[in-house]
């Protein structure tokens, strides 16, 4: 059987919904689930011509990038992937796609890690960070200041709705990691015992804002109040090329089930909920982006923006 331009393999209509229903979540996590995803199409493609594989590549892409709307690491994951698609034969076309997926996914793994790097720097010897929802680019510092010999110690955020801090708290806690575990309303009464708030992002815009888990600004700005500084851990996937041209980051809205169950609901009476996924993060009240290319006063993310997505012209690679 040959696919049709609108069906995907199972394995990114699989990947598609566990994107969407975030039983694969983190923007870092979201690439490379992509990035996979493609090669997988790419790999088991029955289509005869280029023209076919070429069209069955788009469909691939358009069914990823259509499931969550916020974090940037998604669409420049398959842009990568799918702007190194290149030959003459289905073949070719083929193993161009299986070897941009798997450079992709090697230098997102590296970048993390140098990163982590440069970040631990920032950290010294026996600091306390708090951390918001679970950032796999945050974590990271933390695990090279601890590769460094240096102790450090958590106040973690639970994170409503859906509390990621537990995620946060037991890869902290792997790692050995005193954590303490807090309700967010109670973030600003720890800012006094807190040497960095530490968090990652989802997507940073051109003029250094930074688009992360709803409930970052709020820490931000009690923070800066604080004295406290905020280090914001995000490799270059995460800078989001349309926002030097204008465009504003989408924030996604989710199912008002997070927030209220239908018992709930029953008892509470009619409501109308929402519940935005993100915030935005003005560069005024960050100190660092911390990237695997070193680390940026937020206004000045704009110049590596600019070095690394001047040359990109053109339509969307899943578009027909
Ligand atoms: P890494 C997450 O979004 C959080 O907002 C986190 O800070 C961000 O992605 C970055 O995660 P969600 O998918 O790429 O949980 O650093 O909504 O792992």
């Amino acid at each position: 059987m040959t696919q049709s331009d609108s069906e995907v393999h199972p394995a990114v209509e699989s990947a598609a919904e566990d994107i969407a229903t975030m039983e694969i979540r983190g923007a870092a996590t979201i690439a490379d689930a992509a990035a996979e995803a493609l090669a997988v199409e790419a790999e088991e493609s029955e289509a005869e011509t280029p023209a076919e594989f070429r069209a069955t590549m788009r469909a691939a892409g358009r069914r990823l990038v259509e499931t969550r709307p916020t974090a940037v690491s998604l669409p420049n994951a398959l842009r990568y992937v799918l702007r190194g698609m290149g030959g003459e034969s289905v073949e070719g076309l083929r193993s161009s796609i299986l070897d941009s997926a798997a450079e992709f996914r090697r230098e997102l793994d590296q970048a993390q890690d140098n990163l982590g790097r440069i970040g631990a720097n920032r950290l010294r010897d026996g600091d306390t960070v708090m951390t918001h929802c679970h950032s796999t680019d945050a974590l990271s510092c933390v695990e090279h200041a601890l590769d460094q010999g240096k102790e450090i110690h958590a106040i973690v955020k639970e994170t409503r709705p859906r509390k990621q801090g537990h995620i946060t708290a037991r890869w902290l806690r792997e790692m050995d990691v005193p954590v303490t575990l807090i309700v967010d309303n109670a973030a600003r009464r720890y800012l006094d015992q807190t040497d960095h708030v530490l968090v990652g992002a989802d997507s940073i815009a051109a003029d250094g804002s930074v688009i992360n888990k709803i409930g970052t600004s709020g820490l931000a700005v009690n923070a800066r109040e604080r004295g406290v500084p905020i280090m914001v851990a995000a490799q270059t996937l995460k800078l989001h090329p349309d926002t030097m041209t204008g465009h504003t980051v989408e924030i996604e809205m989710r199912d008002e089930r997070e927030v209220l169950t239908l018992d709930d609901e029953a008892d509470i009476g009619d409501v109308t909920v929402e519940n935005p996924a993100f915030d935005v993060t003005p560069p005024r009240y960050v100190d660092a982006i911390v990237t695997e290319r070193g680390q940026f006063p937020p206004e000045s993310i704009v110049t590596l923006m600019r070095e690394l997505f001047g040359d990109q012209q053109g339509g969307e690679p899943w578009e027909t």
